[in-house]
């Protein structure tokens, strides 16, 4: 009974201040202070950026932005709003897909942009330690002339931040090479909510010092800290890297064909991504990388993307082209036609099919997503029978739901159903939920796989949470945070 306790009792939270101004231009310059309170008095609009989503689905109504430097203003900050009880919501490149990143209310938008200074890089290790609010691509380009490469990569890597993508313990497209962030983040330095600055901004590899505190923080989306450096193992540039995208007549052939491909490029193997019809075409309509051939693409029900990354170029390419022809020639072939990079712009282009369906999904209509682990084997199933659920509903077609897609990362066991609409409505909204969530418990899989819980599914954890995982998870929350000002209405109810 007393694991299912909830919150302790909470003051409730206050809105921002002049008061609260004056206090702050004690220590911050007047730029890194945005607010519509006098004396700055600006206007409304100007803070639409940081009080709007991505997608344009949640809306937060923040007065302030506050962007601080150095991680002793973070602590000021942070200390004033605990004694104050004032909610603060720290936001990286604000490019979350679950309204994490934007305030529920009033909340104090902390914006970590202004900390992106790299702070060292060991070439010989490729640790790298760098403010949160680095953008994942500058540490890319940061990294690349040492022949280093960041250990993770995704769609949205020239706005996010790499604090970011600890804090949400962000996926995407290397992580079947690399593993996930529990791995290769070796430190992390984080203002607590009362204001004290926790330095484990360690560059160990091996540190057994009893229990490990950052990996609370990593996935945490902000509710426990504000992490302002972050130490990772950044992994040598691969020699060669290539890329080849199959195109399959059934979504039945990519689980056998991911066995093969496992088997037959076994080590350089790197990414195994894949996107239904759909998606593919919704990628092309946008322009979203090159669109291939009518014959290329006729009877495909869906695509693989294949990437390799290894040492030796002739090695990797005789061995993708050996996978190809082995593939087209079986007796029953699981793929209509496979094609390869031949030019780093080909490449990129292959990649761009992949990679943009996000963006494409974006401009084609309101996506509502749905970023869940189920069993592979599943996949088509679970979209299938949602766009039947849909249309059971009479809420398939022009005027309310205009495809039901699925990509994602099939080598992670990771399904991003995507629900493209004309615009957001209660009714797609009931239909939905908890239709989907309950769908994914039948799997005995996740409602979040790797962009987190934010404010769309803290009511939707239990789907995936025992009671007594909440119920501690609440308990630590308490004990980091104990008057709630931590990124409130996220993760947690
Ligand atoms: P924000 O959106 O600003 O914040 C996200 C959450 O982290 C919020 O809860 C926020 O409060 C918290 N937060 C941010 N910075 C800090 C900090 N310094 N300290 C404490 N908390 C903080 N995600 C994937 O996992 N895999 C993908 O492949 C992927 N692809 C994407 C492609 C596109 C086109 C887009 C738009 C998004 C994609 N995402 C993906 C989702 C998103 O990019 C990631 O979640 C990313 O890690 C968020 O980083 P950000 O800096 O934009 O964080
Ligand atoms: C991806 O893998 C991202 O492309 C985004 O995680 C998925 O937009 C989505 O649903
Ligand atoms: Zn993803």
């Amino acid at each position: 009974r007393a694991l299912r306790a909830h919150h302790t009792q909470r003051p409730p939270l206050n809105s921002v201040t002049e008061h609260d101004l004056a206090h702050f231009a004690k220590f911050l310059d007047p730029p890194a202070i945005l607010s519509t309170l006098p004396p700055v008095s600006l206007p409304a609009d100007e803070l639409d950026q940081f009080n709007n989503d991505w997608m344009g689905k949640y809306h937060g109504s923040s007065t302030t932005v506050l962007k601080p430097k150095t991680t002793q203003q973070v602590s000021e900050i942070v200390k004033w709003c605990n004694e104050r009880c004032i909610g603060i919501v720290p936001q990286g490149g604000n490019t979350g897909l679950v309204g994490g990143s934007v305030p529920v209310k009033d909340e104090v938008i902390l914006s970590l942009a202004n900390m992106n200074k790299v702070r060292s890089f060991d070439p010989v290790s490729g640790i790298l330690v760098a403010d949160a609010g680095c953008i994942l691509q500058s540490l890319t380009d940061y990294v690349a002339p040492h022949n280093h490469i960041m250990p993770i990569d995704l769609g949205a890597k020239g706005s996010c931040q790499i604090g970011g993508n600890v804090a949400t313990n962000a996926g995407g497209l290397r992580l079947l090479r690399y593993g996930s962030l529990h791995g290769t983040v070796l430190g992390l330095e984080v203002v607590l909510p009362d204001g004290t600055i926790l330095d484990q901004l360690t560059t160990l590899r091996k540190d057994n010092t009893g229990y490990d505190l950052k990996q609370l923080f990593i996935g945490a989306e902000g509710t426990l800290g504000v992490i302002t450096g972050v130490s990772i193992l950044t992994p040598p540039a691969p020699q060669a890297s290539n890329n080849v995208i199959l195109a399959l007549p059934s979504f039945k052939n990519v689980l056998p064909l991911y066995e093969i491909v496992k088997r037959q490029l076994s080590e350089i193997l790197s990414a195994f991504e894949f996107i239904d019809r759909t998606a593919y075409d919704l990628a092309v309509k946008h322009g979203q990388g090159r669109a291939l051939s009518d014959q290329e693409v006729e009877g495909a029900e869906c695509f693989v993307l294949v990437e390799t990354s290894g040492g030796r170029r002739e090695h990797d390419e005789e061995k993708l082209a050996d996978l190809l022809e082995s593939l087209l020639e079986a007796e029953k072939p699981l793929i209509n036609t496979g094609v390869l990079a031949q030019s780093p712009a080909q490449f990129a282009s292959l990649w761009a099919l992949r990679e943009g369906v996000t963006e494409a999904v974006s401009k084609e209509g309101k996506p509502y997503k749905y970023d869940i682990s189920v069993p592979l084997s599943t996949f088509q199933e679970v979209v299938d029978g949602t766009r039947e659920h849909l249309r059971s509903k009479g809420l398939l077609g022009d005027h309310a739901v205009k495809h039901v897609i699925g990509y994602g990362h099939v080598g992670d066991g990771n399904l991003h159903l995507n629900i493209v609409a004309e615009s957001y409505t209660p009714e797609i909204q009931d239909a939905l939920e908890p239709y989907v969530y309950e769908v994914v418990a039948s799997h005995r899989g996740s409602v979040s796989a790797e962009h987190g819980i934010g404010a769309m599914k803290t009511h939707a954890l239990h789907y995936s949470k025992s009671d007594v995982s909440i119920a501690w998870m609440k308990k630590i929350k308490d004990l980091f945070d104990p008057h709630g000002i931590m990124n409130p209405g996220k993760v947690l109810e």
